[in-house]
């Protein structure tokens, strides 16, 4: 059985590159790589060539999506079951697969409509790591993959039977009360790896294809260090700093310069072998600045 092992790649729009840098580099502490393209650069995480892929193409969303496979053969037995299950993929040409700096990928979609690609072999660069700031520690990748992102998937169903062909496992596992006490709120968190969750959705319909992304600290104090950074800069933040009953991470939520959030965190526990669900967070997470999509009472 085939399925994906962790969240590879991000593809992301943007309209104001030198933000974006100050944003990533300064202020979360992700290496900036700079080849002399005039439309993009690259984000650095860990030993990678990059993570993510920032696109200055006057958008401000996510652009795509990339899950990793181990190696040809498992793409190949994945591309068979997303074709049976009546999911259009497209196998991209080697060309494709050099930009993307990959061995190979396919294109599909996820019911929401964000582009998603399915590869293997990504570029791995023998250079350490060189953060854009001084940092204690790392960030948290590996085996648990890039982060975690919250799409906009408004038929939850449709959404986990997507993602479980592609091998997740996972269910509804917040039940919030939005917007009064009359009204159940639902996300569906998903988990393909270690990492609590790799992907969730249950935000509603929003103009973007993404809530948020989170990314973690391997150091509590590098957490602290972004935090202040954002602080010093009075960048909107929506949900202040608190603990999730799912992931146990300690996160806050703040605007990036594409007006969508990041969740820079910390701590984060494992996934479960079997499912619980939650009304509310641990502590935290109080309501800031509204009108980014997660102005919703965890607390
Ligand atoms: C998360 O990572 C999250 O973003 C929300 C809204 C709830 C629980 C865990
Ligand atoms: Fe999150």
């Amino acid at each position: 059985m085939s399925h994906v092992t962790e969240l590879g790649y991000l593809g992301l729009s943007v309209s104001d590159l030198a933000a974006w840098r100050e944003y990533a580099g300064e202020i979360i502490g992700m290496e900036i790589v700079d080849e002399g393209d005039s439309d993009r650069i690259y984000l650095r995480m860990d030993s990678w060539h990059h993570r993510i892929v920032l696109h200055e193409d006057g958008g401000d969303d996510l652009a795509y999506v990339g899950w990793r496979v181990p190696g040809p053969v498992e793409l190949e037995q994945l591309a068979a079951k997303l074709e049976q299950a009546g999911v259009a993929v497209k196998v991209a040409s080697d060309a494709e697969a050099a930009e993307r700096r990959v061995l190979g990928f396919i294109r599909t979609e996820d019911p929401g409509g964000t582009p998603t690609e399915i590869f293997y072999g990504p570029e791995v660069n023998p250079r350490p790591f060189h953060p854009g700031r001084p940092m204690f520690g790392k960030f948290v990748t590996g085996d648990q993959g890039l982060g975690h992102v919250v799409l906009r998937i408004v038929d939850l169903q449709a959404g986990m039977d997507f993602y479980r062909l592609l091998g997740f496992r996972g269910t509804i596992e917040y039940k919030l009360f939005i917007p009064g006490p009359d009204v159940e709120g639902h996300l569906v968190f998903m988990n393909i790896n270690k990492r609590n969750h790799s992907v969730a959705f249950g935000m509603g319909n929003t103009p973007k294809r993404i809530n948020h992304l989170m990314i973690e600290y391997t150091e509590l104090d590098d957490l602290g260090i972004t935090h202040d950074a954002i602080r010093a800069r009075d960048i909107d933040v929506t949900m202040q700093l608190g603990k999730h009953a799912n992931d146990h991470a300690l996160t806050f939520y703040c605007a990036n310069p594409s007006g969508w959030l990041w969740e820079p965190g910390w701590g984060g526990g494992q996934s479960l072998d079997q499912v619980e669900y939650y009304k509310r967070d641990v502590f935290g997470h109080q309501n800031e600045v509204p009108g980014y999509g997660v102005d919703i009472p965890l607390t």
